[in-house]
């Protein structure tokens, strides 16, 4: 085409003709409803991480009025974490295309020349540059930690974290400002009226070769086949199979009663047979009277008591629910002077290195009765994979929160 401009400024430079008010409409709405959704469901996730208890579990620097407490997290119902987790990155993985479609329909604006006409239009263009970099920069990370890819700078929680108050400050202050116009955009068609005439459609169009709606048909289908490939993470047991998306790394967890997922292996954590063993195993629980120390045996001679409760980690997979079998939380408690008053715990791992090796939990989880130090799963005892001698399960909660190789338990107000 002899005469189609060279450079991306000028209006003329952009042909599509699907691009245009409703489609642009039409693509915000569902992210007006979605990234509502995956701000709430996150903020949730923030909650269930308890991060007002200890600054083990949330290690975020700097972050003052943002970690504001929102509530304690509660034991039940035990798929609950499973459930807001699950939404939010089987959410956030669908959206993706959604995502991608709008900033497509809206890209010459980027290239408008004067790049800022008046201060308003300076300050709008701004906020703009923070919606789309927040955007951009929070389906990234979400994306990459789900992937298990940590090639960012530093952790993920505080990146995510952050980068989700920046994009939705700027969120917000779009969705006000446009969210009437797209309404009315909508509603027009809806009535079988014209289009108005608007900087978003091409002034020349190229013949169009697919329908506004086919396009948007097309937006459609890929959500839904990443949501088909996505899901089964998060449901869990044989749906596991059909979440071609999930990474499947970490260790084959094969059959039998151990033979759910594992992500970090004994191997990796550094634990070896020797420390697990019934001569140098002893868990050590301190609290109001002082000290205890239980090897396996005295363990298995206390009540035992089992529960039904699946993991559910933060990257949205999870697991069905499996039977744990082990000492009741509350019932260790009371070992060490705690009787009725149940405080919160703080857990740590045999355990030298890394990430999660030590987690704080509430007073409510300890006081559930489903939450245990568990001895053995599905009627077999733990494998050294899945924590042997014992972890901590408990209802409702993050994966994060069910140390495995538990070592020592501190019972005190956090
Ligand atoms: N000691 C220890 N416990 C741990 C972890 C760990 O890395 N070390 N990972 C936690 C996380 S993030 C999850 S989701 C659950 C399940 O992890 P798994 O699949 O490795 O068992 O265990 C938790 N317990
Ligand atoms: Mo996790």
């Amino acid at each position: 085409m002899r005469d189609h401009p060279r450079l991306p400024t000028a209006p003329g430079f952009w042909r599509s003709p699907l691009r245009g008010p409703w489609l642009t409409s039409v693509l915000g709405l569902v992210l007006l409803a979605g990234i509502t959704v995956l701000f709430v469901t996150g903020l949730l996730s923030y909650a269930a991480y308890n991060p007002d208890l200890s600054a083990v579990n949330d290690t975020t620097p700097d972050k003052g009025l943002l970690g504001f407490y929102l509530f304690a997290w509660p034991a039940g119902p035990v798929w609950l974490y499973r459930f807001t987790q699950g939404v939010h990155v089987t959410l956030g993985v669908t959206l993706v295309p959604v995502l991608l479609a709008k900033l497509w329909s809206v890209v010459p604006r980027l290239f408008t020349l004067p790049p800022a006409r008046s201060l308003t239009h300076a300050l709008e263009r701004l906020s703009l540059l923070l919606l789309v970099g927040g955007g951009l920069f929070e389906f990234t990370t979400g994306v990459l930690n789900v992937q298990l890819a940590y090639v960012f700078p530093g952790s993920f929680y505080p990146l995510h974290f952050y980068g989700a108050w920046v994009f939705f400050a700027a969120f917000v202050a779009h969705a006000v400002l446009k969210t009437p116009a797209a309404l009315r955009t909508v509603r027009r068609r809806l009535r079988e009226e014209e289009e108005p005439r608007s900087d978003l459609a091409a002034p020349r169009p190229d013949p169009p070769t697919v329908s506004r709606r086919g396009a948007l048909g097309l937006v459609g289908g890929g959500s839904l086949l990443l949501f088909l490939t996505t899901v089964g993470q998060s449901l869990g047991g044989p749906f596991r199979r059909t979440a071609l998306l999930a990474p499947h790394g970490g260790a084959e967890p094969g059959g039998g009663p151990n033979g759910f997922q594992i992500n970090k292996t004994a191997a990796r954590a550094g634990i070896d047979t020797v420390e697990t063993g019934a001569d140098a195993w002893r868990l050590v629980v301190t609290g109001r009277t002082g000290t205890v120390r239980l090897g396996r045996a005295e363990l298995l001679r206390l009540p035992q008591h089992s529960a039904s409760l699946p993991i559910a980690c933060v990257e949205g997979w999870s697991t069905a629910d499996q039977r744990w079998r082990g000492v009741r939380l509350r019932d260790l408690a009371a070992l060490v002077g705690y009787d009725g008053d149940v405080p919160d715990v703080f857990v740590e791992s045999l355990q030298r290195h890394g990430a999660f090796r030590h987690a704080a939990l509430r007073a409510n989880q300890v006081a559930d009765g489903r939450s245990l130090l568990a001895l053995s799963v599905n009627g077999e005892d733990l494998s050294m994979d899945h924590g042997y001698p014992a972890r901590i399960i408990v209802p409702a909660a993050p994966g994060v929160l069910n140390t495995k190789w538990v070592a020592r338990l501190t019972f005190g107000d956090l």
